[in-house]
């Protein structure tokens, strides 16, 4: 577990609308699993954009190390923040009932950044990888959030292995009637 202060959230993640929170909270859970204090906030880039930066710079004065940011349609959220911190900046595209593109706006409005104003861009609804990928980069610098990365990782080769044992052992037919 990393030492932290009262109030001290090691990763924000932030999303621009409560309709993001079922896909964004993947990204707090996966964090807990590595013991990483992590906030989480409501904070549109549109709608409450002075909320938004006020907030931004509270946070790294509180000690936040990375933030997360999830957005769909015309999502200005990921890049808003990177425009006002030099911490990492992770950005989630995701879907959105608003969304005519099918969340395709969401990654264009996201990955495509400009030359010196980064977003380290994952796929669309991945809150989970993001917050592995958060984790990874806090664990550059702790050997115990790098060890519990380590063991996640063991542990994902070890079901994936067991996976592949039982298809060998069953066929597919019985492998696929027992996911039904
Ligand atoms: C974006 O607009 C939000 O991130 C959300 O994905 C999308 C739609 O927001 P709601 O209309 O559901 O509040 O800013």
């Amino acid at each position: 577990m990393l030492t932290r202060t009262m109030n001290t959230a090691l990763v924000s993640i932030v999303m621009g609308s409560d309709s993001d929170l079922a896909v964004m909270k993947d990204a707090a859970v996966v964090l807990e699993q590595f013991g990483i204090t992590a906030e989480i906030r409501i904070l549109s880039a549109h709608r409450v954009p002075e909320h938004l930066v006020t907030y931004i710079k509270d946070a790294e004065g509180r000690g936040c190390k990375a933030f997360i940011a999830g957005a769909g349609v015309a999502a200005a959220l990921p890049g808003t923040i990177a425009a006002h911190t030099s911490l990492p900046v992770i950005g989630v595209p995701l879907t959105s009932n608003s969304s005519a593109a099918g969340g395709l706006d969401a990654i264009l409005s996201i990955v495509q950044m400009p030359p010196g104003v980064p977003v380290a861009t994952v796929g669309l609804n991945s809150a989970k990888n993001a917050g592995i990928l958060a984790a990874q980069i806090l664990g550059a610098g702790n050997e115990t959030v790098r060890a519990a990365i380590v063991s996640y990782k063991e542990n994902m080769t070890k079901d994936l292995l067991a996976k592949d044992q039982k298809l060998q052992d069953i066929g597919y037919k019985k492998y696929l009637e027992g996911k039904a």
